[in-house]
């Protein structure tokens, strides 16, 4: 019966698991790497902070009810492309693309969907750049491609989000029209935000490049 098939799936899926936090894991190494590599060629970290999750088995198979998928590991692997979720906080707007650019130039990462919800916001406001991504995890037996969403956004943006998805949350996705309008207006003011940051980080570099410039000239002479 349903029942005991759901058990059967749900226990199943509990070892299947063990795949994605690999992924995951070979995920946050090369993040790191980026993030030290280009720390030490620029000295800055375009990268605030990273968090990462892994979909409980529960919520995977809320989600193959929502999508009507099958209620197996096959149709999980192939349509279910968020059980690993990364999100990467940036400081800048730039440093998004920046960052989004070196993980997509990596030749082992096959580059699925990218979603520019920063060039193409939600109704609501929402902004990130999602990027659906499918790497290979070299086991002892056998190489499996893995797929793995990776959110990255900006300090405000995620300001935004998080609040926003509380909200959501808090009123069981009805929230009242007035609440909606007051959220898109906020989304507005952390855009306005990000832009002032991003104008004033280009001011202090160029300051930075011809203070260099004239040390060099200083230098040569
Ligand atoms: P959680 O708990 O964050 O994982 P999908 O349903 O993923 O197959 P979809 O809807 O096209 O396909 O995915 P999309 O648009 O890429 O969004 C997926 C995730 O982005 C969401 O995951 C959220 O994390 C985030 N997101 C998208 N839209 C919004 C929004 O309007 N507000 C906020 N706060 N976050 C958003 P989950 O699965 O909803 O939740």
């Amino acid at each position: 019966n349903q029942l005991q098939q759901l058990k059967q799936v749900r226990n199943e899926l509990t070892r299947f698991m063990i795949t994605y936090k690999f992924g995951l894991d070979e995920m946050n190494t090369k993040l790191n790497i980026l993030k030290e590599e280009f720390q030490h060629i620029h000295s800055y970290n375009p990268i605030e902070h990273i968090k990462s999750r892994i979909k409980s088995p529960e919520s995977i198979l809320k989600k193959v009810y929502r999508k009507n998928l099958d209620i197996s590991m096959d149709a999980i692997r192939e349509n279910i492309k968020d059980i690993v979720g990364i999100r990467i906080v940036c400081s800048f707007i730039s440093d998004i693309y920046k960052v989004s650019e070196m993980i997509q130039n990596q030749q082992d990462i096959t580059v699925v969907e990218v979603k520019d919800y920063i060039k193409h916001p939600k109704s609501n406001g929402y902004k990130s750049l999602h990027l659906i991504l499918s790497i290979p995890v070299f086991m002892s037996d056998r190489t499996e491609q893995v797929y793995i969403e990776i959110q990255i956004r900006s300090v405000a943006m995620d300001f935004w989000a998080s609040l926003e998805h509380k909200i959501y949350y808090k009123y069981n996705g009805e929230v009242p029209q007035q609440l909606i309008t007051e959220l898109t207006e906020a989304a507005n003011v952390a855009n306005k935000l990000d832009s002032k940051m991003e104008k004033l980080n280009n001011e202090v570099n160029n300051i930075k490049s011809k203070a260099a410039e004239n040390e060099d000239i200083h230098f040569l002479q």
